[in-house]
């Protein structure tokens, strides 16, 4: 036993050189070398290694080997290998096994991949090889080196698990994880929502093998008076001066100054008031101005108000009690109205009577059940809805919404719906609805990045009181538009700033005071996702592209839960950012849809994106989730063909007629069985039959946790079975030249590398392999799979006759 506590029997095998650093500190190198003796085993234990938790390690070993041919006389003999074993155990104890108890972990062999170690006189080749080992199920391990006859020295042995490193993303901290035990498994893991924080939609990530983060799902927000800065949350002051303004017998005016601090844009103010010493039963109204009245109180009676404000980051805190009074019913009117509380007694007295009536009729039913009476009564009485962030809309005031409240519960339901700005007189009274206004001096215009069908689209920066400047998009209103196009315009803005979910672009606001009239939203670095995925060919892990794919239905079960329906659902209508996360954008009120280049007018005279739309919707513009549901297995397809043309050249005509007889598109090259799966369903004629978007999410989510499903690939030939023949570039004949091959599947930048090591003919490219690709510098794996599965696929199509190489 050395000083490392390894041991190596036979005492004459493995040898320890002990030898000092620069900065004297021990080196330990291992060598043995009996080239010239027959039949040596030599062996090298480690001492026992914990593994710490972890269910893969990770073995990195460096040594030199000498080569055989170097050893005049040895040739008989020598070897150029030597193995590697290991021994599970859960303590030291495991150190007296035999050798036929150690697992084998792999012959170990000089390869090519070494570095130069320069020792003065003579260069030597220090290898390096890594194996991984797993999954391990105790508590640690030995390890064995075994010399059968080589000339070795084993320099250094690294013994490393990986893991996610703790993060903080969407306002949740993620653990440092240690990665799973399958080199393919990806690990679902929590996330907890930071100090100040509360779950919005649960936060996840998952681990890959490789320690990385991946497909971040649901997010924290920051609690009520906090706002979201460099990943924390910190506190916007509460309102500290209310005043009462006008007071009647039965309401209070009250006015309040933003609070000293706003943190942010204030969005909104909720104002809660109830009856004094009767807080169960309070009533909350959301205001956008700083004024409101309370009405419908009772006279000579003292109200609490309690204020806060809300900006993008949630609510601040309350402000502190202010308490009124309304005022006292006169003697001469108190005689006027005497008879109006009997009527009040009465009208309550009937509804608890109908209320009665009802409970009673339900209650054969329910009384099977042993629930009795009172809880029937209490059912018809106060329906028992917990708040689900209900919105009732107080239509004659739109800059208010009031809710009453009984213990705990909201009375007057509503679920939160999109409401059409097409349904206010005052289209502009819409847009600051829903939109803020900003000062155009809080914007810096950067530069322009596109055109939009109103004018130009920029990039720039905010810069809004009391928080960081940050990058945005401005889409512009040309000068000299007309009233129509001002209102279209701004629509998109009304409808936007309805939606507050991480997967439907961001609107910031509106400058409508000043010109250019501008909309301002998230910036999204990577831009529409047809562009960037048409840049990027090949690039994505699987998984990555079904996170973008996730993204896209969270955002469109969020849009359909509201009752909107996009009706434009395409890959260039999503924007990209930095992180990968996919946002659902261009909501044009005028849908369908001026501005979209790929719709084209039906016979009816509607603007349609016929590639993109359901058969029921071209034929009856019959639009609804489900006919979003169709452009989703489209936006599916295009994504998976990294931004590919739906149906290629076809023309619209054709399409219409294609899909009418039952064709659909066909699988994208290297698609999981399990997506193209998703799309053929997403396409099914009758609309009932279709997934919904929640269910469509959940199959992703499933996906995303198992992604071993996602192995199963489409085979070439039923691909080649669901092709729309005639028109898809793999099947549209034998192409003509290697160059023409390699651009139809968007890998023609290699045709010149193709041409000048002599595959010119499509005969000689059909014995390229794999190894052939490596050498001709094709080296992205997706490029190599590419061009590797279309041989094979036009070698099929061979086979069954159908296309001609
Ligand atoms: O593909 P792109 O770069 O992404 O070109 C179009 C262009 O403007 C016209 O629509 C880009 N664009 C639109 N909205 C945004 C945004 N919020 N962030 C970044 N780019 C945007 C789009």
């Amino acid at each position: 036993m050395g000083d490392l506590g390894w041991i190596a029997y036979p005492k004459n095998g493995w040898e320890e050189i002990g030898e000092v650093d620069e900065n004297y500190a021990p080196i330990h190198t291992y060598q043995v070398c009996k080239v010239m003796e027959q039949n040596q085993n030599n062996w090298l234990l480690t001492s026992w290694i914990s593994n710490e938790g972890a269910s893969r390690i990770f073995i990195e070993l460096k040594f030199t080997l000498r080569d055989c041919n170097s050893l005049p006389g040895g040739l008989g003999t020598c070897k150029e290998t030597f193995n590697m074993y290991y021994f599970e155990s859960d303590d030291e104890d495991g150190r007296n096994i035999k050798e036929n108890q150690y697992i084998k972990i792999d012959t170990i062999a000089a390869d090519e991949s070494f570095t130069e170690l320069d020792l003065g006189d003579r260069v030597m080749k220090l290898n390096t090889e890594v194996r991984d080992v797993g999954p391990l199920t105790k508590k640690g391990f030995y390890l064995a080196f075994q010399d059968v006859g080589a000339c070795i020295a084993l320099v250094s042995v690294r013994v490393y698990y990986k893991k996610c490193p703790s993060v903080i993303r969407n306002l949740a901290r993620f653990p440092d994880t240690i990665t799973g035990a399958d080199s393919s498994q990806l690990l679902e893991v929590s996330g907890i929502c930071i100090n100040h924080s509360v779950t919005d939609e649960a936060p996840k990530m998952h681990c890959s093998a490789e320690g990385e983060w991946l497909v971040p799902i649901g997010k924290c927000l920051c609690k009520a008076g906090y706002e979201e800065k460099n990943n924390t949350c910190q506190a916007p002051s509460p309102v500290s001066s209310v005043k009462k303004g006008k007071i009647t017998k039965n309401s209070i005016s009250l006015s309040w100054q933003e609070p000293d601090r706003p943190n942010g844009i204030i969005l909104e103010y909720e104002i809660k008031y109830f009856e004094k010493d009767q807080e169960t039963s309070y009533t909350i109204i959301k205001s956008k101005e700083t004024t409101i009245t309370a009405d419908g109180l009772k006279p000579g009676s003292a109200y609490v108000f309690q204020i806060r404000a809300r900006t993008a980051a949630g609510y601040g805190g309350f402000s502190r009690r202010f308490e009124f009074e309304t005022s006292p019913v006169s003697v001469a009117a108190s005689s006027d109205q005497s008879q109006i509380p009997i009527i009040v007694v009465s009208v309550t007295v009937g509804v608890i009577l109908l209320a009665v009536v009802i409970g009673f009729l339900l209650s054969g039913s329910c009384c099977d059940h042993g629930c009795g009476w009172a809880s029937s009564l209490r059912a018809v009485a106060y329906p028992s809805l917990t708040w689900r962030c209900g919105y009732s809309k107080a239509k004659q005031d739109p800059e208010e919404e009031k809710m009453h409240f009984h213990n705990g519960h909201i009375k007057l339901p509503g679920v939160r719906t999109y409401i059409d700005p097409h349904t206010y007189e005052d289209p502009n009274q819409a847009v600051h609805e829903f939109a803020k206004e900003i000062e155009a001096s809080c914007i810096t215009i950067e530069r322009v990045i596109g055109a939009g069908e109103f004018g130009e689209v920029c990039s720039g920066r905010l810069k809004l009181q009391g928080k960081r400047e940050f990058p945005v998009a401005i889409k512009t209103l040309k000068v000299g538009y007309t009233e129509k196009q001002r209102r279209d315009f701004l629509g998109e803005a009304s409808i936007m700033g309805q939606f507050d979910h991480p997967n439907i672009i961001h609107l910031e606001g509106v400058v409508t005071k000043s010109k250019p009239v501008m909309i301002v939203t998230e910036y999204m670095e990577n831009g529409s996702l047809d562009t960037f995925l048409k840049k990027n060919d090949g690039q994505f892990t699987v998984i990555q592209l079904v996170g973008m794919l996730r993204g896209i239905a969270s955002g469109m079960k969020y849009l359909s839960d509201m009752g909107y329906v996009h009706r434009d659902l395409a890959a260039r209508n999503i924007l990209i950012n930095s992180n990968l996360v996919c946002k659902v954008s261009d909501f044009g009120l005028s849908r369908v849809l001026e501005d979209d280049p790929e719709a084209a007018y039906t016979t009816r005279g509607g603007k349609i994106p016929i590639r993109w739309t359901a058969p029921e919707a071209i034929s009856f513009r019959k639009f609804t989730s489900a006919s979003d549901v169709w452009s989703y297995g489209i936006v599916m397809w295009e994504v998976m063909f990294y931004g590919e043309r739906p149906y290629w050249e076809m023309t619209n005509q054709d399409v219409i007629k294609a899909v009418e007889e039952g064709y659909r598109l066909p699988s994208p090259m290297d698609c999981p069985a399990a997506l193209y799966q998703l799309m053929l369903d997403c396409w099914q004629k009758d609309r009932n039959s279709r997934p919904k978007f929640d269910e469509i999410v959940s199959m992703l989510d499933k996906l995303i946790r198992n992604p071993s499903s996602l192995k199963t690939l489409v085979n070439a030939s039923s691909r080649v079975s669901n092709l729309l023949v005639e028109h898809s570039p793999v099947g549209s004949g034998a192409y003509r030249s290697v160059g023409e091959w390699l651009e139809a599947i968007k890998m023609g930048r290699y045709t010149e590398i193709f041409m000048e090591n002599g595959y010119s003919s499509m005969d000689a490219v059909a014995q390229v392999t794999l190894e052939d690709l490596r050498r001709l510098g094709v080296t992205l794996v997706g490029h190599q799979k590419k061009i590797m599965n279309s041989l094979q696929e036009m070698k099929v199509q061979l086979v069954n006759g159908m296309v001609p190489l």
